[in-house]
């Protein structure tokens, strides 16, 4: 009786699904290594672990009374998953979600995604060897406070000057880690200092501070008239079609379209523009919604 009820539905779907792929322009971005395999974090996404206690992240802080933490539930994180979370109830002491990562000599990046009732926050990565002569380490910081705009950038902005942020979004953050030699270890700490507040933080990213970027797009029915990549908060396009000595002018791309940017700063947030010789605009975004 039920097969009878089904087989219908299943047949009406797979049609839907046909006609959606017949003009369905797709674009696929890629990077080398993939972007979850070259994350040094381990449970980034906070997906795995107890609700009192999430798996490889610990709390740092002199003063664990001041602070109620664990993983939140579930919708709280970025697009209704899990997330670090943490109540600062005074503003007498700091503290920081942390995981050590190993690392090499070289560039990293370190990201990742926040949301706040309000307070002082604090996006570190750092680590020190003083068994060494002379002693090496980093520490590079981002500060945020407020929603504006250049969350991208990793500078100190006085909190004081800003309106809050929406305690419902989440807001980016990303700085880069330039790891000497002599520095095996890295600790990756999120938290809040000296302010009261509550805060989440979840897909956390730590890798090469740059990597080699492909797009390829697909037209499935359309032609592709131009690709564009540009990076958000930055005016001047990353790749244009326009521009490449590869793409003939005056013409539609080849179909399949695929070309690779090399040396791609992992601190920004690059949208994928691909526009069809109809005027049509399809976009995705890198990382995508849930990286
Ligand atoms: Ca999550």
């Amino acid at each position: 009786m039920r097969l009878h009820i089904r087989t219908p539905l299943i047949v009406a779907s797979m049609v839907l699904l046909t006609f959606a792929c017949a003009s369905a322009v797709e674009i696929t971005v890629s990077t080398d290594p993939p972007y979850e395999a070259a994350n040094l974090a381990q449970n980034p996404g906070v997906e795995e672990g107890a609700d009192g206690d999430p798996a490889i992240w610990n709390l740092s802080t002199a003063v664990p009374a001041n602070f109620t933490v664990g993983r939140a539930e579930e919708g709280e994180g970025r697009n209704g998953t899990r997330a670090l979370h943490m109540i600062a109830h005074d503003d007498v002491m700091s503290g920081y979600w942390y995981q050590s990562v190993p690392v090499e000599p070289g560039d990293y990046v370190f990201r990742g995604w926040y949301r706040t009732t309000g307070g002082r926050m604090l996006m570190y990565a750092h680590g020190r060897n003083t068994e060494i002569v002379p002693p090496v380490g980093v520490d590079a910081r981002a500060f945020h406070g407020s929603s504006i705009a250049s969350f991208l950038v990793p500078v100190f902005i006085p909190h004081e000057a800003l309106t809050g942020p929406d305690p419902d979004t989440y807001y980016p953050f990303s700085v880069l880690a330039t790891v000497p030699e002599g520095l095996e270890q890295i600790t990756l700490s999120m938290g809040m200092y000296f302010t009261p507040g509550e805060a989440w933080f979840d897909d956390i990213w730590f890798g090469p501070a740059e990597l080699d970027l492909t797009v390829r797009v697909t037209g499935e029915g359309q032609q592709i008239a131009s690709l564009t990549v540009l990076r958000e908060g930055v005016e001047a396009p990353v790749y244009r079609s326009a521009d490449d000595p590869a793409c003939p002018a005056g013409q539609p791309l080849p179909d399949p379209f695929e070309v690779t940017i090399e040396g791609v700063d992992m601190r920004g947030t690059y949208t994928i523009v691909a526009e069809t010789t109809a005027g049509e605009e399809h976009r995705v975004l890198f990382p995508g919604e849930a990286q």
